[in-house]
């Protein structure tokens, strides 16, 4: 009856009961409890579902039993459940900023917002804390100076990338803290991209020219034409997380820049390639633009001619253009300061590693031992390398182990030629992101503040997916617990712990599966480094060894040479046949030393890679791990915004919007649990004494107490602070707003503008 009251006084259109959850829930009970409002009931917007998973809106008509009249937008009657029928937000909510103000968040409410801003070119929207990035696939006139321009000046409050490297930056320069942006989605789902506006806006504020800005930018063309590849997934998919870490001066100007990478994952590609997909960029770019010259001087041929490329299927990218990009890569270097002949050298090795990829063996004695067959392909390659046929023969066809030559068969010979090429890809690439930091360095000045920005690679599943799927998946199991643990967890245990009285809003977990990977002994990764790390696991020993110690585990199940992992983001079936070897970074002395007899200076540009090959003798991914906890844990001592990119279609389409698509997205990443939890939550917190020093000017001293608890209480009921809008924790008090006002009346306290005493005169919050 109440509700029904309720109703007829709000015009039918609002309903409010205290939690997003009961709010879904609640139209059957509703339509039950105004079955005698029929005329007012005409007036309510609900869902209703007609086709499974179609949602349209409609109007109830009128309600008998279970069942209700609706009529539907295009004019047509039709009889539903009434359980089916979920509340509609009014039309006046329609494509707000913020999810957190809509009234009911259903899956259908929820998804018409963020379709109706998208079909408006609007892919900006908030999420309570997150920002909601949805990728248009095309080009949205929403960036440049004029948008930098009114986010610096604050005239534009909409959602956007550059609002929330803005709120980091004066975060920053207010609190005087590190920052950090944290972008996540799946892959194809914006985070490069992303990443990239954000520092172009960083950079822009915090430097008085543009030279770090055109820097940043040619750091990010070199990195991606040497880490990013065509995936069936994105067409320009990152290979390698990085942590970008901008730092900044005192007066908040940028002293320098460093790119830290993930990169134990970004060789494997250089000799294996899935169908549909490319090897680096690279590659095609030295092919399609080099010059003539160039090209003859190294024997550059077609990319359909080198196996290293064609065995995919795939040269080429729609609407991409290699050749141009070539020649914005030279750009590039000249413009980080690397002379033209080591850019030529560089370019000598890439082509060294295609023409390695096209040599063959041949059998030469009854043990099926094989040699490198003399062709234009082990010429061409030798010469390229400075290194004459003899030694790169033997090389290939020979492993030395304990000062002991064994000649090798041709499965393990092409083994030892790709290791030799992915070996010679890594070093280049190490000594690029060098020479990147290196240029990006600056003025050597001790950073005071940093600003990180994380984009790493996003979840994948092919038909197929092997040791670079396990490693990025993990990696993103791992940033999504982070997010998890921040945006849901963490604030709600504080309320609960300081006693504070909250409605806890459930959120999904992912422990279980990150535990799957991490736990020891027996966790998926100790178990995969012990097995690589062994000279007796196999495959078979290995996949029976997973199989008997995880399968207790949920996430986990085990089948004929694959097993799944059921992720946050979808179950993914893995082969488990290769792991081990490419999760053994086995040192390769021979490889070494014959690199470094060369008489190509690749010594000079892999020295730092030989380094580190040299000390460390763990497996890839254990290295992996340690990265990644380095980096998260770098993350926890900052104070952290996130960015959460969505794909609208799996087809990297624009104007397509397939609502099962994000609300999947939506639903697995826990983004609409961080929204139940803005709805209630209190932003503002101070411990009590905090709050007595600082608002203790309000009070006239009669009224102060040695107890800070005390005093703060006097404060808000002195000043009529609305009860709802506080509450008071053992330790803390919490707010949802209203702290400016009392800041104003302590400024003006302060200055001498208002006296305590009117203050109190000055009536109520
Ligand atoms: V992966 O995990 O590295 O495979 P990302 O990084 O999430 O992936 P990326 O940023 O590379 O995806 O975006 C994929 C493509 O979407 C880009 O190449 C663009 O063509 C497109 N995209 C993404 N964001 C925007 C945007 N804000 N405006 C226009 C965009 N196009
Ligand atoms: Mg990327």
């Amino acid at each position: 009856n109440s509700i029904g009251q309720r109703l007829l006084e709000n015009g039918g259109a609002t309903l409010a009961t205290p939690s997003g959850t009961e709010l879904n829930n609640s139209i059957s009970y509703f339509v039950k409890n105004v079955k005698n409002l029929t005329q007012e009931c005409n007036i309510l917007s609900v869902w209703c579902n007609p086709r499974e998973d179609h949602w349209e809106l409609a109007k109830i008509k009128s309600t008998a039993g279970e069942e209700a009249s609706v009529t539907l937008s295009d004019g047509s009657a039709i009889t539903v459940s009434t359980g089916e029928l979920l509340p509609a937000n009014t039309e006046s909510l329609d494509g707000v900023n913020d999810l957190v103000e809509l009234q009911y968040l259903n899956k259908p409410s929820v998804l018409h917002n963020l379709q109706y801003r998208y079909r408006n070119d609007v892919i900006y929207s908030k999420a309570g804390p997150v920002l909601l990035s949805i990728n248009p696939f095309k080009d949205v006139n929403i960036y440049g100076n004029d948008f930098v321009k009114a986010y610096k000046e604050k005239s534009s409050d909409k959602p956007h990338v550059y609002g929330v490297a803005d709120a980091a930056y004066h975060d920053m320069m207010k609190d005087g803290g590190n920052q950090s942006i944290i972008i996540s989605g799946e892959s194809g789902s914006g985070k490069t991209v992303t990443a990239k506006f954000a520092m172009q806006y960083l950079a822009i504020v915090g430097s008085q020219n543009l030279r770090i800005k055109t820097k940043l930018v040619q750091a990010s063309c070199i990195l991606e034409a040497f880490g990013n590849a065509k995936t069936v997934r994105n067409n320009n998919s990152s290979r390698f997380g990085k942590l970008i870490d901008i730092n900044y001066n005192a007066d908040g100007i940028i002293s320098g820049v460093c790119i830290q990478t993930c990169k134990h994952i970004t060789k494997s590609r250089v000799s294996q390639i899935s169908r549909g997909e490319r090897s680096y960029h690279v590659f095609y770019q030295i092919i399609a633009g080099a010059p003539p010259v160039l090209k003859d001087m190294l024997s550059l041929k077609m990319a359909s001619e080198y196996k290293y490329l064609n065995q995919s299927g795939c040269l080429k990218i729609n609407g991409v253009d290699d050749a141009h990009n070539f020649i914005m890569l030279v750009d590039a270097f000249d413009s980080l300061g690397i002379p033209h002949e080591v850019q030529e050298n560089v370019i000598e090795w890439l082509a060294a590693i295609l023409w390695l990829g096209n040599i063959s063996f041949a059998v030469i004695d009854k043990e099926e031992h094989v040699q490198p067959v003399d062709d234009e392909a082990s010429r061409t390659a030798a010469r390229l390398m400075g290194c004459n046929m003899d030694d790169l023969s033997e090389l290939l066809s020979t492993d030395k182990i304990h000062n002991m030559t064994i000649a090798l068969t041709s499965h393990q010979a092409t083994v030892k030629r790709d290791a030799l090429a992915k070996f010679i890809y890594e070093s280049l690439f190490n000594w690029l992101v060098q020479e990147v930091n290196a240029s990006l360095k600056g003025d050597n000045q001790p950073a005071r503040h940093t600003i990180s920005i994380i984009d790493i690679f996003g979840f994948e599943s092919f038909q197929k997916n092997s040791f670079q799927q396990l490693l990025i998946n993990y990696a993103d199991e791992r940033l999504q617990q982070h997010f998890i643990r921040h945006l849901c967890k963490l604030e709600q245990e504080e309320y609960e712990l300081d006693g504070v009285h909250w409605k806890k809003v459930e959120s999904g977990d992912n422990q279980e599966c990150v535990d799957l990977f991490e736990k020891k002994p027996i966790g998926l990764i100790s178990i995969l480094d012990e097995a690589s790390t062994s000279s007796e696991a196999t495959d078979e020993t290995f996949t029976d060894k997973i199989k008997e110690d995880l399968s207790s585990n949920f996430c986990f199940s085990c089948e004929k040479g694959t097993f799944r992992v059921r992720h946050y983001a979808g179950e993914v079936r893995y082969n488990a046949s290769g792991l081990l070897e490419q999760n053994s970074d086995k040192l390769q002395f021979d490889i070494i030393q014959f690199l470094s007899s060369c008489k190509k200076p690749l010594n000079q540009l892999a020295s730092g890679v030989m380094d580190q090959v040299q000390t460390t003798s763990q497996s890839v991914v254990v290295k992996f791990k340690d990265q990644l906890f380095n980096r998260i844990q770098r993350l926890d001592n900052s104070k952290q915004h996130f960015i959460r990119c969505i794909k609208p279609n799996t087809k990297q389409l624009p104007g397509s919007y397939d609502i099962d698509v994000v609300w999947e997205q939506l639903k697995r990443s826990q983004v609409m649990e961080t929204v139940h939890i803005s709805k209630s939550r209190y932003p503002i917190s101070f411990t009590h004494q905090e709050f007595a020093t600082r608002f203790g000017c309000l009070l006239s001293d009669n009224l102060i107490s040695a107890d800070p608890l005390r005093t703060s209480v006097s404060i808000l009921q002195m000043h009529g602070v609305p009860t709802q809008m506080y509450q008071v924790g053992f330790t803390k008090l919490f707010f949802q707003g209203q702290v400016d006002v009392l800041e104003n009346w302590r400024q003006e306290v302060l200055d001498g503008t208002r006296a305590v005493e009117n203050v109190f005169l000055g009536g109520q919050v």
